[in-house]
């Protein structure tokens, strides 16, 4: 029983040595190789590591390690510098393919998410192992061949120990009445919410494994951890946790782009940079209306030839999905970047996004903008007008019903 409430199929979805993943997927020549990723890839700098792969954590190097000490561990390691555009990129789409197999889905960060399967059809067979093996795919596939581990569990509290046993690729699932024998023999601190304090704290009265705190008696744990923790440490180490799923943040932006297949320059390539640009404008546009929002800021992204990326962004005086009015922000956008070098990608971006249906012109629902400092965009709307959208339905933000043909980015 979980927490008294019938039983849930909840999954943990956790990517594996995510930066590194993204890395080696461009740079197939160091598949194999000990890959080290940190600050801007000089071992020699003062950066911390942010991950390695898996070779590399032979060497003892993990996450969060000064890079000099990774670089002593293994002389011979590849070092390569963050680029979190692409591993943004690479989290939206691993994450818009789960959502096509179900929309209970718990955003836990870059490269992790809970899925809620109770309901999705199939979870029964195999104990779900098949939906397990699906979700798999769909992540290696919509990534170009990205792996991930994932646990299947009653909650989310075994789920993500669950996504642990089996990694790297990693599939398991586990049932409440494989408690004793799968999870009572881990160590404590493997709870998600046990730190290394709480952890030594146990030691210290000899509690070392889920399975001794779960037999541990209720009166010492108060003693040592007050009533409210000591409870929550009894109900853990007995595997109950009946926290749901936190489904959607709001959207925050919408967005296109498009890496070119031979660099361009925005003034001697003018014509091609301009009919890419409307485009993009085009899309975004079709897609905030779409998802039911009206943006208060556009704007354009570039990334030079040095990779090196720039954005400029213009706010609309009036929240809008009207493509002419995002059109002209985003060249307004364009004609504020630096042109001496050439550009690999472009980009156009709405965000401070409204629902459809507030009211807007005064601003008051808008968010709080960005930088923008020159705004553009439709006249301050008429008494009419604004009535007129006071009375249209606020729609909700749908999912993704659709894959955009172009990747996004954020
Ligand atoms: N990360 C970071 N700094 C840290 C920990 C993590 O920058 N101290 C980044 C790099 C990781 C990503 O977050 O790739 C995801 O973190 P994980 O803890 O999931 O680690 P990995 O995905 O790299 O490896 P694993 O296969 O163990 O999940
Ligand atoms: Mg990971």
């Amino acid at each position: 029983m979980d927490g008294g409430g019938p039983e849930r199929r909840i999954a943990h979805l956790d990517m594996d040595a995510f930066f590194a993943s993204v890395e080696l997927l461009r740079r197939p020549e160091l598949r194999g190789r000990p890959v080290v990723i940190g600050g801007r890839g000089d071992p020699r700098s003062r950066g911390v590591v942010s991950t390695a792969n898996y070779e590399a954590r032979t060497f003892g190097i993990h996450s969060a390690m000064p890079l000099r000490q990774a670089l002593e561990r293994c002389p011979h390691c590849v070092f390569l510098p963050v680029d979190f555009d692409a591993y943004r990129r690479a989290s939206r789409q691993f994450k818009e393919a789960l959502r096509e197999v179900t929309d209970q889905i718990e955003d836990r960060g870059i490269d992790e998410v809970y899925l809620d399967l109770t309901d999705v059809a199939g979870i029964d067979v195999d104990r779900g192992a098949a939906i397990g093996r699906l979700l798999k795919t769909r992540v290696f596939d919509a990534t170009g061949g990205l792996t991930c581990s994932i646990g299947i569990a009653p909650n989310k509290l075994l789920a993500k120990m669950t996504s642990e046993f089996d990694k790297p690729d990693g599939l398991a699932i586990l049932e409440y009445d494989e408690l004793a024998q799968r999870v009572w023999p881990l160590p404590a601190r493997k709870i998600n919410g046990i730190g290394p304090k709480a952890d030594q704290r146990l030691a210290t009265i000899g509690i070392r494994t889920i399975g001794e705190l779960a037999r541990a008696e209720p009166a010492l744990l108060r003693q040592h951890f007050g009533p409210n923790y000591s409870l929550w440490l009894h109900q853990v180490a007995h595997g109950r946790d009946d926290r749901p799923i936190a489904t959607s943040s709001p959207t925050r932006s919408i967005s296109r782009e498009t890496t070119f297949p031979s660099d361009l320059h925005i003034r001697r390539d003018w014509h091609q940079v301009a009919a890419l640009l409307a485009q993009l404008a085009r899309q975004v546009a079709d897609d905030v209306r779409r998802k039911g929002y009206r943006a208060r800021t556009i704007g354009v992204k570039v990334r030079y030839d040095d990779f090196k990326a720039a954005t400029r962004d213009q706010g609309l005086r009036d929240a809008s999905d009207d493509p002419v009015w995002v059109r002209r922000a985003a060249f307004e956008c364009l004609s504020r970047l630096p042109t001496e070098r050439r550009i690999r990608l472009l980009g156009v971006r709405a965000s401070s996004l409204v629902p459809a249906g507030t009211a807007t012109s005064d601003g008051s629902n808008a968010g709080t903008g960005t930088a923008a400092s020159a705004t553009t965009g439709p006249a301050p709307r008429t008494a009419a007008g604004t009535a007129q959208s006071h009375g249209r339905r606020a729609r909700e933000a749908p999912d993704d019903d659709r894959q955009p043909p172009l990747p996004l980015f954020d």
